[in-house]
This record gives structure tokens, sequence and C-alpha cells, in this order.
């Protein structure tokens, strides 16, 4: 039986403090029950690997167990409709059932994905409640494409949608931040948040892919504009590069809007050796970005923090990642972010950096850029382009 009121240890090294956190793992084997078919990138084995991650020497023992329980429909309701509910419902002990030309369905998918959304909202109930201090979900189906009528690439419940509604409704928290990394466009949790400022949707993703949505110019609408930032990345991004934009895009809005939870739609699609993605983040650029979303959590929130897995298909990649997050979030480990940061070739993120400040200065005004003394300043020079994406590419190239 979990001891929930274990006091944090405090453990003195050399000139350091390391505070260690008591780190809550959202886990269950029923999640590997839903299934799209053989040869499929969202697999079952993704959840193998990382439950037998946990039982690595150094990570045994680190982490206390959280069960999920199932989404209530009222839960499921506040983000998706009654016919898309039953039409999922409908597949329940059928054999393979397509609802998009990426997503299907196998017997168990309807209960997996409402044990998914339901997971969720313990790891959140148990960070809220003080049993962990913060807590990684690794669920799957994925959420963050699923709409409020449709199934969409991978995903069938918006788990981090229906979470968010879930904080907020259930247990009283006023602002949550939702950011999400994974390498493609959350457009279903951006859409359900869209014109409600309580909820702020951060997304780095990859620029002119799957699924084709996040430009910066969506903002969010009447008075949840400001409270959508989109923030599309040229393939090739790497540690450093991803560093920068959470360190100088990310935390600035964060700090402003001092989330009361900060919920991540974590993909690890944005692995160099991801099959799908065309980023270069490696083992350790996960650590920092965690180090990064910690460090918003404690200036905001006590460290309330809830990572939940969304991309992510090559296994070992997956692997050596989630492993670099979970040592992060248990603070027995605290990456230097700043030396990466310094060594980012500047050319690479100037555009996006410009553009964003641009596009968010006026509701987020802390964005502001001084032209001097400023390392958060770009570069004047970038008014030549007129903020063309083309002419950008062309500076970068050169
Ligand atoms: N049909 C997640 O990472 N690829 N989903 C579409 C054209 C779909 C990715 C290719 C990729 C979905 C959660
Ligand atoms: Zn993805």
């Amino acid at each position: 039986m979990i001891d929930f009121n274990a006091v944090t240890e405090i453990e003195k090294r050399t000139n350091e403090t390391v505070v260690k956190k008591r780190t809550g793992i959202l886990k269950d084997p029923r999640y590997t029950g839903h299934c799209m078919g053989p040869d499929e990138l969202e697999c079952p084995e993704r959840l193998d690997v990382l439950y037998t991650l946990l039982q690595e020497p150094d990570l045994s023992g680190c982490f206390t167990d959280i069960s999920p329980r199932m989404a209530e429909k009222d839960e499921l309701q506040r983000v998706h409709s009654a016919e898309y509910i039953s039409r999922l419902e409908a597949t329940s002990g059928r054999g393979s059932v397509y609802l998009d030309e990426d997503t299907r369905t196998s017997a168990h998918s309807n209960e997996v994905a409402q044990l998914a959304a339901g997971g969720l909202c313990r790891a959140i109930e148990a960070v809220h409640a003080g049993w962990v201090d913060n807590a990684f979900a690794l669920i799957r189906p994925p959420g963050h494409h699923a709409e409020r009528t449709a199934a969409k690439g991978f995903c069938l419940y918006n788990n981090v949608a229906i979470a968010a509604h879930y904080a907020q409704s259930k247990l009283g928290l006023a602002r949550i931040l939702v950011v999400d990394w994974d390498l493609h466009h959350g457009n279903g949790t951006q859409h359900c948040f869209e014109d409600d400022p309580s909820v702020l949707f951060f997304s780095t993703h990859q620029a002119f892919t799957y699924p084709h949505s996040g430009s910066l110019r969506e903002i969010g609408k009447n008075k949840g504009k400001g409270y959508t930032v989109n923030v599309p990345l040229l393939p090739g991004f790497g540690d450093g590069d991803y560093l920068v934009i959470y360190e100088r895009l990310l935390k600035p809005i964060a700090l402003a809007f001092r989330p009361d939870m900060v919920l991540v739609s974590a993909g690890f699609d944005i692995h160099f050796n991801d099959p799908i993605g065309g980023m270069k983040v490696t083992p350790a650029g996960f650590a920092g970005l965690t180090r990064i979303l910690l460090d918003i959590a404690e200036a905001c929130c006590g460290g309330k923090l809830v990572m939940t897995l969304e991309g992510g298909y090559h296994l070992e990649a997956l692997r050596d990642s989630v492993r670099e997050v979970l040592k992060e979030m248990t603070g027995r480990r605290t990456t230097e972010i700043q030396s990466a940061i310094a060594s980012a070739n500047p050319k690479k993120t100037a555009y996006i950096l410009w553009r964003v400040k641009q596009v968010h200065q006026k509701y987020w005004k802390n964005l502001a850029v001084s032209s001097t003394g400023d390392p958060t300043a770009v570069p004047s020079r970038m008014d030549r382009f007129r903020g063309t994406l083309s002419r950008w590419i062309a500076y970068f190239k050169s």
C-alpha cells in the first residue's frame, strides 16, 4: 500500500541541495488492450517498453503508483458530443472499426480510451491532493488530435482536454496551462479551449505536416484571444533550439498567466530517431524541457505538473527519453539548461521568436522586445525580412 503521507526527503550533496520529489506514475496493463492492428506506429509495445523501464535498478522504487478509473459520461461530454461518444461505444466488442484514415478501434478500445481519460484525471487528482508532487500518466491511446465529434491521428478521446475540465469543474482549479511539445499540433486541445481564457494552450510543432493546423495566427477567439500560443517550427530543431523557445517564449507567458497546474501533452516524436518526425531532440533535451516546465510549476503552483503521453514511435527513443523526463521529475537530477541555450544557433530561432513576440506581445506585455542589453531581444535586422517565411529560410540557409 502506498504511504501518501511520506515526507519529502531532502538529501545533501557536496554543494547543491537535491530535493527529491514524490512522482506519481499512472499506469495499468489494460492500456495495452487497444490495438489498431499489426505494424501500426501507435502500438501496445510503446507502453510495454515504458512499464519495463520503471523496473530498471535506478528507477524502481522511485515512484508512487496511481491507479486509473474510467472517465465518467459527464466528463466525456464536456469535450465530446453525445453522438461521438455513442459512436465509440458502438465499437465495443467489435473487430477493427475505422474512425479516421489513421485511427481504428479493436474490441476494447472504447473502454481503454475511457480509462486513458479517467487515468489522467486520477493523476491530476493525486497531484492536487498532495499525495504526490508531480505525476506522469503513461497511457494510450493518445488524445490531443481528438475533436469534439471525431477521432483523429491515433486519438479517440481528448485526454488532456477532459482532464483540464475535470481539474476546473471537480477540483476547483482556476487556471490551467496546457503545454504540447508533441511533434504534431494539438488541434483537438486547441479547439476545445479556443475561446477560454482560463486554459492557456501553448504548442510547439513541426510546421507543414499533419494535422496542418497551428499557425501562429491562431491565437484564440473572443475572450480567449492570446490564450492560444502556437509556435510552428521548421524541421531540424534540436535541444538548444527547443530550450530557447521554451525559456524565452513559454516561460514569460506562463509566469504572467500564473497557472494553478501545468499539464503537458508529452509527445516523444520530436526525438531525432522518430520514424515520422523531423526534429532532433535528444533524451537530454527532454530533460531540459522538463526542467523548464518544473521551474514554471514551482514558481506558479507549488510544482504541480502532470505529464501525459501523446506520440513517440521509436520504442528505444521513447524509453530513453521518458527515462530522462522521469529522473528530472523526481528531482534526482537538475539539468542545467543555460549552456545549451547559449550554444544554440540564434539564426534558427530568431525568426520564430520574433514572430511570436510580434503576434503576442499585445497580450503578454513581458514578451516585449527591448533592443539593447536584453538577451531575449531579436536582432533588429529581422525587420528586413518583413515577416515572410521564405525570406527567413533564405537567410537561414545563407
Ligand atoms: N494520413 C500523434 O502523434 N499521420 N499522432 C497522418 C496521413 C498521422 C500522430 C498521415 C500522425 C498522427 C498522437
Ligand atoms: Zn505526434
